[in-house]
């Protein structure tokens, strides 16, 4: 554990400030971890000192902004285990930016017949890149299973990695289940077969000591935001042989070395995957970043993430109400535990939990399949990172159970709901839920899902002459969301499908405002899908019609 976090966290200025009239305690690290001052000074000194160009200027700023960028480069090669320094680190703009560059690299090299193997728990940044890409080779994509206690099926990975693999992407670590890879071993599978190795390094880079070469890793991607370091700025390891063959992307300045009007020649690495003028400060910053997680030394934050994880685990596990996600206790995880409490959608819950100054992420973490594999429209996450406290999971535990008179999530959840944060609309359509259920054979129904908060639903809409005769939802969304799909469902019948095609906020107007401001998605969603649907439904009549004629 990290012993002297109380001085740490007065790196962290943010960490003193006061939700409402609660006390901020930041559990959405995986998401984004706060910054420390030795890290965000690095903007002053470099917008005081030395803002310029890189690359660019015979002048003594430009001169020391380039040799500060590109030793930035070195010191996240070094953070990573990379020997061969700068020429093997890309600065990118985040995991997802690397993993493109590198999918993007790869693709002519792929095509019918061979496989990309990913894993169940991958990330949309990865799952989706590849998808794109094998739908435009002919490739095809396979998926390593993720067994019951949230592990990799490494039995499966054997069976799936052979001679057609051509890629295995892997996230390090998973953003949900906390699982920490063995990569290694699926980089050998990988390896033997002859495929090449992308690790998604975004939750572990943050969190332990890496060695890309000990992983024998072909590509690694990471991100600053995740580490202590700013936003839009990230990095992507690769050997320097594979860097050199793979074709960049992006193209303009900076990645190129000569120029006619017929053609280009490529600069060297890393800058050939740098186009344009790059995020000069924030790549500084990043090794600002570097310097602090090493400083605070990174098997003390694996230490400290796994034990966190423990804590909170162990006492989330001992409830009734509770379901948790990944590895069982006692199994080493990275710092953060994905749960459900019975009864309770995670957007509620979240948002009860930012009542009391807690912040923490619900919905599917943009790993919608993944919670298809777990049969979850989402899960609530708390995440924690090296200046989060065991008393600042006490903090989370103590909400769920609510103090004295008080015996259940739901319970509260309920007393919130019914506050006067929220409309007495609200509150009533939640109780009671008007024209819930679905219709027979209904004129028009349209499904919907929301994936940032895990709301899913459906609308089901009975027309008769351009008129709304019958509408009925069914929704597995959260209790507000609910609840405005009963307003609008009771606002909406006898009127006309014009009416509801051009809904513009009439239900957020009908709640005069009275609900929190970050529960509006949750307010003006279903009207937007409703009216998506009339529309759609109308511009297809219309098209009908335009098609007799
Ligand atoms: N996961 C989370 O809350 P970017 O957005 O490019 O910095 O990172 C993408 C990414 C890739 N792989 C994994 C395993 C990740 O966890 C993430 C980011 C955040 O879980 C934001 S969706």
């Amino acid at each position: 554990m990290v012993s002297d976090i109380s001085e740490l966290r007065q790196d962290f200025p943010v960490l003193e400030r006061r939700v409402g009239d609660e006390p901020l305690t930041y559990l959405d690290n995986a998401a984004t971890t706060q910054t420390p001052t030795q890290v965000y000074e690095v903007y002053e000194e470099f917008y005081e000192g030395y803002n310029a160009n890189v690359h660019r200027g015979i002048h003594a700023l430009s001169h020391e902004a380039s040799i500060a960028y590109e030793e930035a480069h070195d010191r996240l090669a070094e953070f990573v285990g990379a020997s061969g320094g700068r020429e093997e680190m890309v600065f990118t703009k985040n995991t997802t930016e690397g993993i493109n560059i590198v999918a993007y690299g790869l693709r002519d090299q792929l095509g019918p017949g061979d496989e990309i193997v990913l894993t169940e728990m991958e990330h949309h940044a990865s799952l989706v890149t590849w998808q794109q890409v094998a739908e435009r080779t002919g490739a095809e994509v396979r998926y390593v299973r993720v067994d019951d206690d949230g592990r990799l099926d490494v039995e499966h990975a054997k069976e799936l990695i052979g001679p057609d693999t051509a890629v295995v992407s892997v996230a390090h670590v998973s953003n949900v289940l906390g699982t920490v890879n063995p990569v290694e071993t699926l980089a050998e599978l990988a390896h033997d077969a002859g495929a090449y190795v992308l690790v998604d390094g975004a939750q572990s880079a943050p969190t332990r000591p890496v060695d890309v070469e000990a992983i024998d890793a072909d590509f690694f991607a990471f991100s600053g935001h995740k580490m202590a370091g700013p936003t839009g700025i990230g990095g992507l390891y690769g050997k320097r042989h594979l860097l050199e063959e793979l074709d960049p992307f992006c193209f303009g300045g900076e990645m190129i070395s000569h120029v006619t009007f017929d053609d280009a020649k490529w600069n060297e690495l890393p800058w050939k995957f740098e186009a344009g003028t790059p995020p000069i400060a924030s790549g500084i910053a990043l090794a600002a970043a570097a310097d602090y997680l090493d400083e605070i030394g990174m098997e003390r934050v694996r230490e400290h993430e796994d034990e966190l994880a423990q804590y909170a685990l162990e006492r989330l596990e001992a409830r009734d109400d509770v379901e948790t996600y990944g590895p069982p206790p006692g199994v080493e995880r990275t710092g953060l535990v994905s749960f459900n409490v019975e009864g309770v959608h995670g957007h509620d819950l979240s948002s009860l939990l930012n009542d009391r100054g807690i912040a923490v992420r619900a919905g599917d973490h943009c790993t919608q399949p993944l919670h298809d594999v777990l049969d979850l429209p989402g899960s609530v996450r708390a995440s924690f990172y090296v200046y989060n406290t065991t008393e600042e999971v006490d903090r989370l535990l103590d909400a769920l159970d609510g103090g004295p008179g008080h015996d259940g999530v739901a319970e509260q959840v309920e007393e919130y709901l019914a506050s006067d944060r929220y409309h007495d609309r609200i509150y009533e359509h939640h109780r009671n839920p008007h024209n819930e259920g679905g219709l027979d054979d209904p004129t028009l129904r349209k499904h919907s899902e929301e994936t940032t908060c895990g709301d899913e639903g459906e609308f089901h809409v009975d027309v008769a002459d351009g008129t709304i005769e019958r509408i009925a939802f069914e929704s597995q969304s959260c209790a507000v969301s609910r609840a405005v799909a009963s307003i609008l469902s009771e606002y909406l019948e006898g009127r006309t499908l014009e009416e509801a095609a051009s809904l513009d906020g009439e239900v957020a107007a009908m709640l005069e405002g009275t609900f929190p401001d970050l529960r509006r998605d949750c307010v003006v969603g279903p009207e937007e899908v409703i009216s998506e649907a009339a529309r759609e439904y109308l511009d297809g009549e219309r098209a009908a019609v335009a098609g007799d004629d």
